[in-house]
């Protein structure tokens, strides 16, 4: 485990943490009919007592169906209906808001293809205990990741680098979506501002969570490459990440040259 910051996990240590609560496994979906039974399975065999909700954005290969007849069977499976493809942000938001109404105490992001594997989850879980956030990590030590090509490893560990120069932020994985919340976490991120939608939605609840103050950590994992359906990766995905974190980091330059060191709030403003 690593926050990359002594200090942080010295008061972390001091601190008390409450106890964890029921946790929610949000799963977002968009045309995975080939993964969402398997996923769905492999996490209620590896966390029985968690629930799943599946986010599922109206998929036009069934999914949603898929989705409900899994949950007819399992009363620990929900499924929310969402009317078409609105990106992954949109969709974890409306998850932690459907989590959060219903009481849960943990809310965790995890994608349908296999990539973030649920074996992991008591893992992230047990770092939890002592944390307001955890991170799965690919790029910190005793991390990997399998069956990525080097140019997919160099753009993510990239993504992740820049994050962490232009954010000022003592983290290594920065755009991935393996994560525990405790809720009153989320609570303390203003959520309704949040705005972004692809890789940068996980960089900016991450930058939210460390300028909240809150002890957030790193826990590593192995992260596989999807084998079945396709990756909804785009252009406009990087280009979006790319231009939200540099004007992040650029807001927050300035507001540390303008209130003489001050730090900004989470949405930027100073
Ligand atoms: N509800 C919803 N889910 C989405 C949307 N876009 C992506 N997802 C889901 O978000 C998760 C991550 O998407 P992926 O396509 O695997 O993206 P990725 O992991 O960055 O890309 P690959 O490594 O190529 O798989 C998957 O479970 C997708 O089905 C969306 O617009 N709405
Ligand atoms: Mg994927």
């Amino acid at each position: 485990m690593n926050d990359g910051d002594g200090t942080l996990a010295a008061q972390a240590q001091e601190r008390r943490f409450g106890p964890l609560g029921t946790a929610l496994v949000i799963i977002p979906t968009y045309n995975e009919a080939e993964n969402i039974k398997s996923i769905v399975g492999r996490v209620r065999r590896a966390v029985p007592e968690a629930h799943v909700l599946v986010a599922d954005d109206n998929s036009p290969d069934g999914t949603g169906k898929l989705a409900d007849e899994l949950a007819a069977e399992d009363d620990h499976v929900q499924v929310l209906h969402r009317k078409g493809k609105e990106g992954l942000g949109a969709a974890y938001l409306a998850g932690f808001r459907w989590g959060m109404d219903h009481d849960y105490g943990v809310l965790i992001e995890m994608d349908a293809d296999g990539s973030h594997q649920p074996e992991e989850l008591p893992r992230l879980l047990t770092a939890l205990k002592g944390a307001d956030l955890v991170l799965g990590s690919r790029w910190v030590p005793g991390g990997r990741v399998v069956n990525w090509p080097k140019s997919r490893e160099f753009i993510s560990r990239g993504g992740s680098l820049y994050s962490r120069l232009a954010l000022d932020l003592p983290l290594r994985d920065i755009t991935g979506g393996y994560r525990a919340f405790r809720r009153e976490t989320l609570e303390g991120l203003g959520l309704d501002e949040v705005a972004s939608q692809g890789y940068c939605f996980q960089v900016d609840l991450a930058r939210r969570a460390i300028k909240a103050g809150f002890h957030v950590v790193e826990v590593p994992i192995t992260f596989v490459e999807r084998e079945l359906g396709d990756s909804k990766m785009s252009r406009d995905i990087m280009v979006e990440a790319l231009w939200r974190v540099t004007s992040w980091g650029l807001t927050e330059r300035m507001g540390r040259i303008g209130g003489k060191g001050r730090p900004s709030k989470p949405d930027g403003s100073a």
